[in-house]
């Protein structure tokens, strides 16, 4: 019987033989070392590799909310657009769903708030080696699907950005991830609109973030304004799924 070492130890060799591990951009350096050498990241991949396809993540008690939930990457768009946006408490906001759906929404956040909430308690863990526990409150996506449609061909949500990011070049980007259809339509995938019981903080994702709990901390994207249904997202960013795996990291949460 193997015991539990050997079987993360194990775990962390099928990484590293997956080519993940075998990373040499300057970029990565920071957390990769951090990331293989956390147990829990190492655990919850585990655990996403031999789960179901409608596994449910683990949900938790008022009592292990994290009291001061640690924000990362962008805290504020800080665009002339969002902080007019936020201004007016996000009335003029609307999220679009567009692409391959029968039907293109255009909803408001008081539309989306006036649909059945789903309210959860997870542990949110980031590859930069921290976790925290957090309660959310959204609408379930699938949700939001059902009402679009998606056609057959659709295989992937892309949640598209407010925030722009730093890559370098010349074309301005903005965060992006992707999640394939059997994430977007689990029961635990929710366009949260709160965090512990208040309107969802602007260093968390206002108005509107993913929360895909059986996920990573990157495939959580903040500050959502459009999900488009696609086929492929070969030709989406660099191709690779989202912001970060464009940046040269692999795609850990695609499975
Ligand atoms: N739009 C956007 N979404 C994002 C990010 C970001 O920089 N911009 N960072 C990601 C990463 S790496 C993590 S760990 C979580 C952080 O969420 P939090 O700020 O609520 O802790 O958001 C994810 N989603
Ligand atoms: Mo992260």
């Amino acid at each position: 019987m193997p015991d539990r070492r050997s079987f993360l130890s194990r775990s962390a060799a099928f990484v590293a033989a997956a080519g993940l591990g075998g990373c040499t951009d300057i970029n990565q350096t920071e957390w990769w070392p951090r990331f293989l050498g956390s147990a829990d990241a190492v655990n919850k991949w585990v655990e996403r590799l031999f789960a179901g396809g409608w596994s449910l993540a683990r949900e938790y008690s008022k009592a292990d909310i994290t009291p001061a939930f640690r924000a990362n990457g962008t805290t504020s768009p800080g665009t002339d657009r969002y902080n007019a946006l936020a201004a007016n408490g996000f009335a003029d906001w609307r999220l679009t769903v567009n692409g391959l759906v029968e039907r293109p929404l255009s909803l408001s956040l008081a539309q989306l708030r006036a649909m059945p909430a789903r309210t959860q308690i997870t542990r949110h863990d980031c590859v930069e080696g921290w976790s925290c526990i957090g309660e959310w409150t959204g609408v379930q996506l699938a949700r939001v699907l059902a009402m679009a449609s998606p056609r057959p061909e659709a295989r992937y949500c892309v949640f598209y950005c407010m925030d722009p990011m730093d890559t370098g070049g010349l074309t301005q980007t903005f965060y992006y991830e992707t999640l394939d259809l059997v994430e977007s339509m689990h029961p635990q995938t929710l366009l949260a609109y709160a965090m512990n019981g208040e309107n969802l903080p602007i260093p968390h994702g206002a108005p509107v973030r993913v929360r895909a709990e059986r996920q990573l901390g990157y495939k959580q994207p903040k500050y959502v304004e459009r999900v488009e249904l696609v086929a492929s997202y070969s030709d989406i960013g660099n191709g690779n799924g989202g912001f970060w795996e464009d940046q040269g990291y692999e795609q850990w949460g695609g499975i």
